[in-house]
């Protein structure tokens, strides 16, 4: 099983190549939300600064005393467009109507509205169409087209009263909703604006795949090539749609996009100081990139219409550095290595490779199983640096290994990126082979697994609804050297369940058997999103492979601990006890 898009309908469906070329858009979350910034009456509402009114358990009539205060003086379309084209972004997608019910922009069919209930009394969205046409940007828009915390059919978490219940509306009051709002804002968004690349729906809750087509079509026959996001539900999206932060254990096939943020929260919140670094912006940039998905990076701007000062600092730094190693972003296809690399991740397009280093090797940077006859290699920050190859390939084990020399320190800031010439477009072995540190990555979503369909996949590769012992995963891989490994069992757990025991699994390879509970040896400091709770990695235990060549890994479960989710499995680790090569 590998990662596939959900493509809607049509199987062929393709995709314009404008958006999957890009790999990188801006999100914003603007809305009324912005002005209390995460606090309300005083209190600092915890979680996501636009779901404040839900959290807040904020009454309509107090939340729409909002617009009243909405100015945004210092909004300026073409500040926000060109920073998006200076840090490298192609496509931007903005919030034209969230959760709470509000539309950010010039809405004739509700009047709760940015021009018509504000004193800002504009259209923003005209300003931005017209500053992402001078900048060749896209521009896209968000539409919460389930949730709607105002209107009496919209769904999720509504008031009774002044009571909030997460209740869904009864089914033709949902209908009435789509009828007579989201469809027609939908509309008037798709009419009103010039060109749209796509419409980012959102949380699809309780709308039926019949409602989904039905929005699908809509969208497709005022603007045929305008793009619907995985949200717009059952599966009928023209590409995936990737958790909030969330980022595959491997590469992906089809279409997919990611939608991340800077700090903890989409919407503006004055004290949410949890910024990424610009390296690890531009980490999470060139993992996505390198597993084939788009990173959908956002921004929330203040109730006043500005960025905040420290989105400007991080983007203007992801820029500088597209701006010399873009080519190996754009338009790249992912790496043909299923797992994530040691020392950084791979793109590549037609006759050329692209090495994004992220852990500069302490000797030389060897790398198996590339196939391709390479022609030159240089950095794209510094052409002229000294870097000099070599290829081997050991017939007897069918093993390729490249050898490339790199100066001490590595060229540029943030991650170095090594562009490859090849005499052929990049042909790699795409089997679990041992890498340069010695280890060997089985990733749980590439297992073959007995009986098929016998546990699900979360869109991250994790195993999900694992609840028995009945299903076997297995996998085939290689090693260049036997040895003595660690066995490392990389899964999520619910926390603070420890105490009722722990799921229990047996790993076999060859004739060797290692049998134990999935513990916690050590959260997983990795790039990857923590969505439930933290990556946890177990140590089973310790196996010796006699020598180089093929072997094969087969897991079961032994115990499932009772009421919990089932095992969580992301992927099985051996790792070189001795120091390879
Ligand atoms: C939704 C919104 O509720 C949120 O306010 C923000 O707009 C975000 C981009 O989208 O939140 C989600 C939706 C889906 C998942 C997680 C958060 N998911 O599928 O894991």
């Amino acid at each position: 099983m590998r990662l596939v898009s959900p493509v809607g309908g049509d199987a062929k469906a393709t995709i314009p190549a404008w958006w999957h070329e890009a790999r990188f858009g801006m999100f914003i979350h603007w809305g009324l939300y912005a002005l209390p910034a995460g606090t309300w009456k005083g209190e600092q509402i915890p979680s996501l600064g636009e779901w404040i009114m839900r959290n807040a358990r904020i009454p309509v009539p107090e939340y729409e005393q909002l617009a009243r205060r909405f100015n945004p003086v210092k909004f300026n379309a073409d500040q926000w467009v060109s920073l998006a084209k200076r840090a490298g972004m192609k496509y931007l997608v903005i919030t034209a109507k969230h959760h709470d019910g509000f539309a950010m922009y010039d809405s004739p069919c509700d009047p709760f509205n940015i021009v018509k209930a504000t004193p800002f009394g504009r259209d923003p969205m005209t300003e931005l169409a017209e500053a992402c046409g001078k900048h060749g940007i896209r521009l896209c828009f968000y539409y919460s087209q389930t949730q709607d915390w105002r209107h009496p059919g919209g769904a999720g978490h509504w008031r009774f009263g002044e009571k909030w219940s997460k209740a869904f509306p009864p089914p033709e009051a949902f209908q009435d909703y789509l009828e007579k709002k989201a469809k027609p804002q939908v509309r008037e968004l798709l009419t009103q604006y010039g060109s749209i690349g796509l419409i980012w729906f959102d949380t699809p809750l309780c709308i039926t795949r019949e409602q989904s087509l039905d929005l699908k079509r809509l969208v497709k026959s005022i603007q045929p090539d305008c793009i619907v996001c995985g949200r717009i539900g059952n599966q009928v999206g023209d590409y995936g749609t990737m958790g909030d932060n969330m980022i595959p254990a491997g590469r992906v096939a089809g279409y997919w996009e990611t939608p991340a943020t800077l700090n903890d929260t989409w919407g503006y919140k004055s004290y949410d100081h949890n910024w990424k670094s610009a390296d690890r912006l531009l980490g999470l940039l060139v993992d996505l990139a390198g597993k084939g998905v788009n990173y959908l990076l956002n921004v929330g701007p203040t109730g006043e219409g500005e960025f905040p000062p420290e989105s400007v600092e991080r983007l203007e730094a992801i820029g500088e550095w597209m701006s010399v190693n873009g080519e190996a972003i754009y338009g790249t296809q992912p790496s043909p290595c299923p797992c994530e690399l040691p020392w950084g991740r791979i793109t590549w397009k037609g006759k050329r490779a692209y090495l994004h280093v992220t852990k500069w090797p302490e000797g030389p940077l060897r790398i198996h199983g590339i196939r391709s006859s390479i022609s030159a290699a240089r950095f794209l920050a510094d052409p002229g640096a000294r870097v000099t190859y070599r290829q081997q390939h050991d017939l007897e084990r069918d093993w390729h290994t490249l050898e490339l020399t790199l100066p001490p320190q590595a060229p540029g800031a943030h991650v170095a990126v090594l562009a490859l010439d090849l005499e052929a477009p990049l042909d790699m072995d795409d089997t679990p082979i041992q890498q340069s540190d010695g280890s060997v990555t089985l990733l749980a979503h590439l297992a073959q697994v007995n009986p098929p369909d016998a546990v699900a996949f979360e869109r991250n590769g994790t195993t999900e609804a694992w609840h028995t012992t009945e299903p076997e995963l297995s996998w085939h891989f290689k090693v260049a050297n036997g040895g003595r490994f660690t066995v490392e069992i990389v899964h999520w757990e619910a926390p603070g369940k420890e105490a009722e025991g722990h799921h229990e699994v047996s790993l076999r390879i060859g004739d060797t058997s290692l049998e134990g509970p999935l513990l916690r040896h050590r959260d997983l400091d990795s790039f990857r999103a923590r969505r439930v709770s933290p990556e946890a990695v177990g140590i089973l235990g310790e196996i010796t492979l006699p020598a180089a060549g093929s072997y094969e890994a087969v897991l079961r479960a032994t115990r499932i601990r009772p009421d919990t989710a089932g095992i969580m499995l992301s992927e099985v680790r051996l790792r070189s006890v001795a120091t390879p090569d």
